[in-house]
């Protein structure tokens, strides 16, 4: 009868059935489809049938079972912006901020992206891969089944490829689905500061085509703000992507007002991640575009800086996705139960909020809402077991990981909180 499994008696069962079509937006994104007693039926790693446990136990007879009683069932969750691939850490920053010393003056210095740049330049092919396995496996351990990881800490076309290619490895050899993003424009490198032109000419004529010729990369992403790239030369850069087949996406107004917002709406980016600082007329735009907004409160808690206005976004309309943003200057975790306790804490969005911005809406903002992202007949088989009774306490009980299972194609990798 081949590799069956059988999950069942779940205190909860989270389908977030019926928003594979299109992101949900506004009340939608309250509407989980909870199942209470609820058992999910698995076959060759795909999703068959979902229902209460009376019923789907009666039906099919698994070659394992595993038994969720008290516990919350949910899609495996979906991490839709991450720098996973990057060496070394930034906590002598983390210091100085401490101290009073702003993200953007540390970067102006040549630390910031430019520190990480440098470690990631001289780090081997098999240096990157190990540390950003370690860091893949801690994902995986907080529930996370499916991540999208960046460039952007080569800045030359060789360690660009470099990072792209220990992705593209580590999504070949580790369960934990990794779709990946071109991020050449991360930042200008300190020697061409005054003279940006010629490195952007190389994003733009070299890393793009390379990155799409060689299907290293689905999306293409800028760091619009002020002093890294300006909007027009963000969409420039945006505009090149998409000639070569490259989806964009936009870090926007994280630190400033920028206009970044309003610039996803325009170049029909699939998301505009951050907007702490984004515009009434941009989150308008993005509405009406439909560019999902991917909020990173672990940014502004780890910058301290003001939250997102998620509330705000979600009332007018915008599909909210929630993310970790992994990295080692503005937010080293990688816990994305955590950003969803944040995103109820300081942006103002519900328990049933977040679930949808970490499950189906995170799904969309990557391009992998027909594969993941819901337990629905035919989806890939990944789900999360939390040891809570309910959803609301994944929300109420903070700052420690709840994850009993993981379930990733069918397998269980993840099992009583401890790696397989
Ligand atoms: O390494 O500081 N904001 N990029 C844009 C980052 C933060 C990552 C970093
Ligand atoms: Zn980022």
């Amino acid at each position: 009868m081949g590799d069956s499994l059988l999950i069942k008696n779940a205190a909860q069962l989270i389908t977030m059935k019926g928003h594979s079509d299109k992101p949900a937006v506004r009340s939608a994104m309250s509407d989980l489809d909870v199942i209470e007693n609820g058992a999910v039926y698995i076959e060759e790693g795909k999703i068959f049938e979902a229902g209460p446990s009376e019923e789907i136990c009666a039906k099919y007879e698994a070659d394992k079972q595993i038994d969720a009683s008290g516990k919350v069932v949910t899609p495996g969750l979906i991490d839709p912006h991450t720098h996973l691939v990057h060496a070394g850490t930034r906590e002598n920053e983390y210091a100085m901020r401490l101290k009073g010393k702003t993200y953007m003056e540390i970067m102006e210095a040549g630390g910031g992206i430019h520190a990480t740049t440098r470690a990631t330049q001289e780090a081997s092919h098999e240096e990157l891969y190990e540390q950003s396995k370690k860091r893949l496996n801690k994902f995986l351990l907080h529930g996370v089944t499916t991540v999208e990881a960046k460039s952007g800490y080569g800045l030359t076309l060789e360690h660009e490829m470099k990072q792209l290619e220990v992705a593209k490895k580590l999504n070949e050899d580790h369960p934990v689905d990794i779709i990946s993003t071109f991020m050449g424009a991360h930042a200008i490198p300190m020697a061409e500061k005054e003279n940006p032109e010629p490195f952007i000419d190389r994003v733009i004529n070299e890393m793009i085509p390379k990155a799409a010729e060689q299907k290293l990369a689905v999306f293409n992403d800028v760091f619009c703000e002020r002093g890294v790239f300006t909007p027009d030369q963000s969409k420039r850069i945006l505009e090149a992507g998409k000639e070569h087949g490259l989806i964009p996406k936009i870090h926007a107004d994280e630190i400033e007002p920028y206009a970044g917002a309003e610039l996803a709406a325009s170049v029909g980016a699939i998301s505009a991640d951050h907007l702490l600082k984004a515009s009434e007329q941009g989150i308008k735009d993005m509405a009406e575009a439909g560019v999902i907004g991917v909020l990173l409160p672990g940014t502004a808690f780890f910058l301290m800086a003001e939250f997102a206005h998620a509330r705000k976004m979600i009332d007018a309309g915008v599909a909210v996705a929630l993310s970790t943003d992994a990295n080692p200057g503005s937010s080293p975790t990688i816990s994305l139960p955590f950003i969803m306790n944040l995103g109820c804490l300081k942006m103002g969005m519900t328990p049933e909020e977040v679930i949808t911005a970490t499950t189906i809406n995170a799904a969309h903002a990557i391009g992998q809402a027909k594969e993941a992202g819901s337990l629905e007949a035919g989806k890939k088989a990944d789900l999360t077991i939390f040891d809570v009774p309910n959803y609301l306490t994944l929300s109420y009980q903070y700052g420690m990981n709840h994850v009993d299972t993981v379930i990733k194609g069918g397998k269980p990798l993840v099992v009583g909180g401890q790696l397989q």
